[in-house]
């Protein structure tokens, strides 16, 4: 009896050890692909009238940010970082500076850097008012 028993719970033991192995090669294969590209959406802050999307590519050791803007003036050009933090509480100091937001498409390659990283959720992209950089003009949670 008891050695019937502990067939069983080998039989389960092993049944939940493969299980565990599929949902975590599952997650790693997401994870994975996630990583390879993602988009943020970047909203108006501050009545700024200004948003846009960034697509953020891993290209071997590095990440290609590309941000295309509207509702900033033909002309204007406003300081872009990735922050620390979500758009929510951001932390002031940036992390990694991009090039300076232009009405249209700016892009930026961030060196030795995982996209991964970057989509923990614990990073923004943020988009400064060029009189004044304590404004913010748009943000966009990097997830
Ligand atoms: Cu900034």
């Amino acid at each position: 009896m008891m050695g019937r028993l502990s067939g069983n719970a080998a039989i389960a033991a092993a049944f939940t050890i493969a299980l565990c192995g599929i949902a975590s090669a599952t997650a790693t294969m997401g994870t994975t692909h996630a990583a390879s590209a993602a988009t943020v959406h970047v909203t108006a802050q501050n009545h700024s009238g200004q948003s846009g999307t960034a697509t953020l590519v891993q290209k071997g050791s590095d990440v290609v940010v590309t941000l295309t803007m509207s509702g900033i003036p033909a002309g204007v050009a406003e300081p872009a970082h990735i922050h620390p933090g979500t758009c929510a509480k951001l932390n002031p100091s940036p992390k990694y500076p991009l090039t300076n937001a232009t009405k249209g498409t700016t892009t930026t390659t961030i060196h030795n850097v995982r996209l991964a990283s970057l989509l923990s959720g614990h990073y923004a992209i943020n988009v400064h008012n060029a009189h004044n950089p304590s404004i913010y003009a748009a943000c966009g949670d990097i997830k």
